[in-house]
């Protein structure tokens, strides 16, 4: 941990920096008003939190009502509503925004050197549009909600179900404009505001990775916003896109949903893929095995994510031709996933591996990212999906990937920068606990969901045959612990707000430009323009001949 990166590696080195982001204003005006890419970090920090919490009740209520076979906490149609609130925001409210809004408004101008986002004040205007759609979402909360689950599928959505429809729809409409915008304003910023010196070839691996997640948040996320628009009008005037009586086709609404909804996921795990770069690099005190493998591998998930649509699709009646292909496409996506894993583990082989809290963080991500990614590949499969398509198996995969993944890379990125964010330290031997209540409770909560589904358990029901019951109470036992995992950092994290040491710039001896400035970063990140003279991560470890000596 105390090893010091070569001192020569940036030449500029930032003193005597002035007051900080976090004391340039004390008022709620210059809070709401900021357009200081640091600060409408924090706000998204605060939004997202509580809708993390809202969607975490909803969660709570779904496994206490199958504690019973006879679904006895709640009724039907109230189990519908409880588990499509909590998909619908935990998807569009927590997953998607998460990681990006947060840690990468937060980190990618201070990573490549620069003042601030391109456009400080669409960033704000951001921030302002999701709190809209969410203020939508807490309207459709507390009106009853929907009973459509988060996909939304036609006819039920546009004919069929009860609840507040149109107005979930205009919700997540919103929240797209806000991706949208911030998709623009990293790739902008990448392109545009890197330090000098700083190549494409010496962006830190985080950068890369939202560099690939804004491309998908821009071209993916204007036809999720035609889709909503069209299930809104079926709805309201009835004009018939997806209804067989008058011409429409009920599977093009899948089509388009899917074709948004696939690389969506990409968006939810491709900033955790970035975030657990860093970590790992971190950790080892090496620089990172295969740089531009980990980099590309970002590019190639997101282009190839957006032509595997159609496995979401295998038991619709597509041609078999078509699903063949699917198949084979959505098989491919595992390669570059794999090949970050592979390089992880390559960077951590003999290197002088620290064992903290961001670490277990990082190692709890792998084991459940490549649970989920296995899973994955079952499902991608034609015979397979066959038989566990809409079982609890998939509930499985998914909350390994999303909930074991980036919940688990979000916390990760928490206690790494926390000392940047904050100034502070926080409680190590805390932090390493928490780390693995959560590993431990996440695995008693998701995996008998796999044994369940496997035997035939179908997701989005709540009544059961009594042979399911031990693996449900089982499972909701597991997510108590879970939600005490969650819990635990915001006691250690607020209380190192106020007691905690004081961070120095650098606590972890790490490469990164945004460990040369203060912890707190002063308002504009850099006293002076950082000058970029070596390439990434580079540890005293790395080897002399996979260095760059730009
Ligand atoms: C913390 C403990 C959690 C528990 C116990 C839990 C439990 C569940 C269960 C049992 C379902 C299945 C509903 C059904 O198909 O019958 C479900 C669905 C879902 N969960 Fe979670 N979940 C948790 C956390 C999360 C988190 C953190 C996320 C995302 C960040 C998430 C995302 C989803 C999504 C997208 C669905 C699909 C909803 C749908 O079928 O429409 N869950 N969850
Ligand atoms: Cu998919």
């Amino acid at each position: 941990m105390n090893a010091e990166p070569p001192k020569d590696r940036f030449q500029s080195p930032q003193e005597d920096s002035g007051p900080s982001y976090l004391r340039a204003g004390h008022t709620l005006r210059s809070w709401l008003l900021t357009t200081d890419h640091k600060r409408i970090a924090i706000l998204y920090l605060f939004a997202i939190s509580f809708f993390f919490l809202v969607g975490a009740i909803a969660a709570a209520l779904i496994r206490l009502d199958l504690l019973t076979p006879a679904g006895d906490l709640l009724t039907n149609d109230g189990y519908n509503r409880a588990f499509s609130l909590h998909g619908i925001i935990m998807v569009w409210f927590f997953l998607i925004p998460s990681i990006p809004n947060t840690f990468g408004n937060f980190l990618i101008p201070l990573m490549i050197g620069a003042r601030d986002l391109a456009f400080p004040r669409l960033n704000l205007l951001s921030w302002y549009i999701y709190v809209v759609a969410g203020l939508v979402t807490l309207y459709v909360v507390l009106g009853g909600g929907v009973d459509t689950g988060w996909t939304f599928y036609t006819p039920l959505s546009s004919v069929y179900a009860n609840g507040a429809v149109v107005a979930a729809i205009l919700a997540v409409f919103i929240s797209g404009f806000s991706s949208i915008l911030t998709g623009l304003n990293f790739i902008v910023t990448i392109h545009k505001l890197r330090a000098p010196g700083m190549t494409w070839g010496r962006l830190p691996l985080f950068c890369w990775s939202h560099y690939a997640t804004s491309i998908i948040f821009v071209l993916a996320t204007p036809v999720l916003a035609i889709t909503l628009l069209l299930v809104a009008a079926e709805r309201l005037i009835g004009i018939g896109v997806f209804d067989p009586d008058l011409g429409g086709d009920p599977l093009l609404f899948q089509h388009l949903f899917w074709f948004y909804s696939h690389p969506a996921v990409y968006i939810m795990v491709l900033p955790a893929l970035g975030v657990i770069s860093e970590l790992i690099t971190c950790a080892a005190h090496k620089r990172i095995f295969g740089y531009w493998f980990v980099a590309y591998a970002s590019i190639a998930i997101a282009v190839i994510g957006f032509f595997v649509w159609g496995h979401h699709m295998f038991v619709s009646g597509q041609s078999f031709y078509a699903s063949a292909v699917f198949s084979f496409l959505s098989i491919a996506v595992a390669v570059p996933s794999a090949i970050k894993v592979y390089n992880w583990t390559a960077t951590l082989y003999k290197g002088d591996v620290e064992l903290s809290a961001p670490l277990l963080y990082a190692l709890g991500f792998i084991g459940l990212f490549v649970a989920g990614g296995l899973t994955g590949l079952m499902v991608a499969m034609l015979a397979i999906d066959v038989h566990v398509h809409d079982t609890y198996f998939v509930v499985a995969h998914f909350h390994y990937i999303m909930v074991g993944g980036t919940v688990t890379a979000f916390f990760g990125a928490m206690h790494y920068w926390w000392p940047k964010i904050t100034g502070r330290m926080y409680n190590e031997n805390l932090a390493r606990a928490s780390a693995i209540i959560i590993l431990v409770g996440f695995n008693i909560t998701f995996f008998p969901l796999f044994v369940m589904g496997y035997e035939g358990m179908p997701r989005r029901y709540h009544v059961y045959p009594e042979q399911f019951q031990v693996l449900q109470v089982i499972a909701s036992s597991g997510s108590a612990l879970l939600a005490l995992g969650y819990l635990l950092p915001v006691f250690y994290l607020g209380w190192s707000l106020f007691r905690g040491e004081r961070a120095t710039a650098n606590p972890w001896g790490a490469t990164g430009l945004e460990w040369t400035t203060s912890s707190p970063p002063p308002k504009h990140n850099f006293v002076e323009q950082p000058v970029v003279v070596r390439g990434p991560y580079d540890y005293p470890l790395a080897h002399p001949a996979s260095r760059d000596n730009g």
